[in-house]
């Protein structure tokens, strides 16, 4: 039966963990994946979480099944962090939200639903994005291409060639837009960016898709919505895919949501109904605890603030492990200027090693980053920044 099944090749981010986790040298550091650790070196249970999930033990409460599109309260959490308490197409009835499987759940319904939609279309994603972006729209059947997004030179933004590959997208081209803290460059559209870049995809009549995986990673919650709630004030009909893995430090209860802005109310009605059938048919109806713990610290105004102060404290620290690095490749004798790092937002750097660079690091310097030379800055802590800082001055 098995005769023609091809060996499939390993996703290159997650690969790279188990080429880490096979590594036996006692100093290894892994800036591949992109997983916030604290100063020491461990994945962070929230407080928030901590309490939520308490309470929820202490509750004994029933596990039957959710409904289809999730809890409530977490759907309408979700929402608000997105477009605001007081959204006046919320009100209107027009933006539908349902519970996902992680973010990458969520653009998989969305993706499977629009495939229905609009089986002409092509996806567009930026050049480069997050590798899964472009398996995962293929996998539903679409063609992937990009639009052009980093320029190596400047090690910034082609804003140019963004803006001309987005006018030059037919209509209906759907446009898969990273909201903030960009993966894997860490480089970002300035506001003023955004908005010309708003003002083409309405113009042109894309579908937006936009993806905020890294929300609170930024400036803050309210802050890193800013594109979301331009899009909405500018009317746009669109699709956000939303994660909570990295905000609350629950990776492996997949906790995003999938929200789609609407036409009218009536619309939201027919476009919630199919993606309910999407759901049906695929996983029938998300699991609870995750879910439960992020809804019970959504609509609990002690648990929010709670949460919103160590989601800023992550944060600062990955603020401060940037300052470092760069700092410490200059002490360490580094011949490049590494402030570019400072400019980069959330999670992820684009170091600019070449793939050579990554490997001669890993083999000699026992640091793991990705081959395209992107690392997780969130990896990096008082403990091992200046093993990694002398690394990286002695590959460049
Ligand atoms: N989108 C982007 C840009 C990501 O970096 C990630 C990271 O995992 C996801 C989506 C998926 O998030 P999740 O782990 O919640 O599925
Ligand atoms: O880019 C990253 O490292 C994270 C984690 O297939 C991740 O987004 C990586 C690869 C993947 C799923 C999640």
């Amino acid at each position: 039966l098995f005769d023609s099944v091809e060996l499939a090749p390993r996703d290159p981010i997650l690969g790279l963990n188990e080429q880490y986790n096979a590594d036996t040298r006692p100093g290894k550091v892994n800036l591949g994946v992109g997983v916030y650790y604290d100063d020491q070196g461990r994945i962070p249970l929230l407080g928030a979480v901590r309490k939520a999930e308490i309470a929820r033990v202490e509750a004994a409460a029933a596990r039957g099944y959710l409904p289809i599109e999730g809890i409530a309260g977490y759907n309408q959490g979700a929402q608000a962090l997105l477009l605001g308490k007081d959204s006046p197409l919320a009100a209107a009835g027009r933006v539908l939200t349902t519970q996902a499987l992680g973010g990458t759940g969520a653009l998989k319904i969305g993706a499977d639903f629009l495939r229905q939609l609009l089986p002409a279309s092509k996806v567009l994603i930026s050049d480069p994005s997050w590798e899964n972006h472009r398996a995962l729209f293929e996998r539903a059947g679409f063609e992937v291409g990009t639009y052009a997004y980093y320029d190596a030179a400047t090690r910034g933004l082609n804003f140019d060639g963004m803006l001309a590959a987005l006018k030059a997208a037919p209509a209906q081209t759907i446009v898969v837009l990273h909201a903030c803290c960009h993966n894997p460059t860490g480089v970002d559209p300035t506001f003023d960016q955004w908005k010309q870049i708003a003002a083409v995809v309405k113009e042109n009549k894309l579908v937006p898709f936009l993806d905020i995986a890294y929300q609170g990673f930024g400036d803050g919650l309210y802050e890193d919505a800013a594109v979301v709630r331009l899009f909405a004030d500018l009317d746009l009909t669109m699709f956000i895919s939303s994660s909570f893995s990295k905000s609350f430090s629950l990776y492996g209860e997949r906790v995003g949501a999938l929200t789609v802005v609407a036409g009218s109310k009536d619309e939201a009605t027919r476009v919630l109904s199919q993606l309910k059938r999407v759901i049906r048919t695929n996983y029938s109806n998300p699991p609870t605890h995750g879910g439960t713990i992020v809804s019970t610290v959504l609509n609990s105004p002690e648990l929010f603030a709670m949460w919103e102060e160590e989601l800023g404290a992550m944060r600062d620290r990955i603020r401060l492990m940037r300052k470092q690095l760069v700092e410490k490749i200059k002490e360490h004798g580094g011949k490049q200027d590494f402030s570019f790092v400072l400019q980069q937002r959330g999670m992820f750097s684009y170091s600019g090693l070449t793939s050579a660079q990554v490997d001669r690091l890993r083999e000699e310097h026992g640091v793991y980053a990705v081959s395209s030379g992107r690392i997780c800055v969130a990896a990096l802590n008082s403990g091992n920044i200046d093993q990694v800082a002398k690394g990286i001055a002695a590959v460049l």
